[in-house]
């Protein structure tokens, strides 16, 4: 899979690239992400991006022109324009693995106000990570970049993924490592079994017990 994230700060973006699982990720092999900056296809020499909205109203507006060239620079046939804004449709786990079937992703953060909103013809989904309003589509687009990786073949084992949160309908199950008692507080001793068929089931319940507490909103 290829990424492209289209910001105006790319720092923000390469510095969470540079660690840990995704970091691996790209080193295997196993996704090609690109930070493209934005201001770089500013037809001014200031480098200049956005200006302020027609009709009046406080910000600055992203304007069309740097944003559909940085698009363009790097749009083929096989790639899905994301737009990040609070107006998206809302992202979860299942638009995740949705979206690990893509080719090529093309991630389009803003900045200010919003963007001019022709650029929305230019993009095949707005998505918006949650509802609450960020300074930026920076977060969201790394969000999206790490919940999808993650899922890639390879990325991560597999058995960890099976029973993972919000792909079954049932949050993971709690986990523990040494040591047995920490300040009083023990591992329950079904763990500690071996019996893997009652560690199972001890596991299930829990799950069901979990979601039924904190997510009934998610229990199928
Ligand atoms: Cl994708 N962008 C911004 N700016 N704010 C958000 C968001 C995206 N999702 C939730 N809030």
């Amino acid at each position: 899979m290829r990424i492209d994230i289209l910001t105006l700060f790319p720092d923000i973006i390469s510095s969470y690239l540079k660690e840990s699982i995704i970091k691996r990720a790209i080193e295997k092999g196993l996704v090609e992400i690109n930070i493209i900056n934005i201001r770089d296809f500013s037809p001014f020499k200031s480098g200049q991006v956005d200006d302020t909205p027609y009709g009046g109203g406080s910000g600055m507006v992203l304007m069309c022109e740097p944003v559909f060239k940085a698009i363009d620079s790097v749009k083929t046939d096989n790639s899905k324009v994301i737009m990040m804004t609070p107006t998206g449709e809302k992202y979860n786990q299942s638009k995740a693995i949705d979206l690990t079937h893509e080719k090529h992703i093309i991630l389009l953060c803003g900045h200010y106000e919003g963007f001019d909103e022709r650029i929305k013809t230019k993009v095949d989904m707005e998505i918006s990570i949650g509802d609450y309003v960020l300074t930026g589509g920076e977060l969201a687009s790394l969000v999206i970049t790490d919940s999808v990786v993650r899922l890639l073949e390879g990325v991560i084992t597999e058995t960890s993924l099976d029973s993972e949160s919000f792909t079954d309908g049932l949050l993971d199950y709690p986990v523990y490592t040494k040591p047995r008692v920490y300040e009083g507080l023990e591992v329950p001793e079904v763990l500690l079994s071996g019996n893997h068929k009652k560690i199972d089931e001890y596991r299930m319940n829990e799950r069901i017990r979990i979601t039924k507490e904190k997510r009934p909103d998610i229990l199928k």
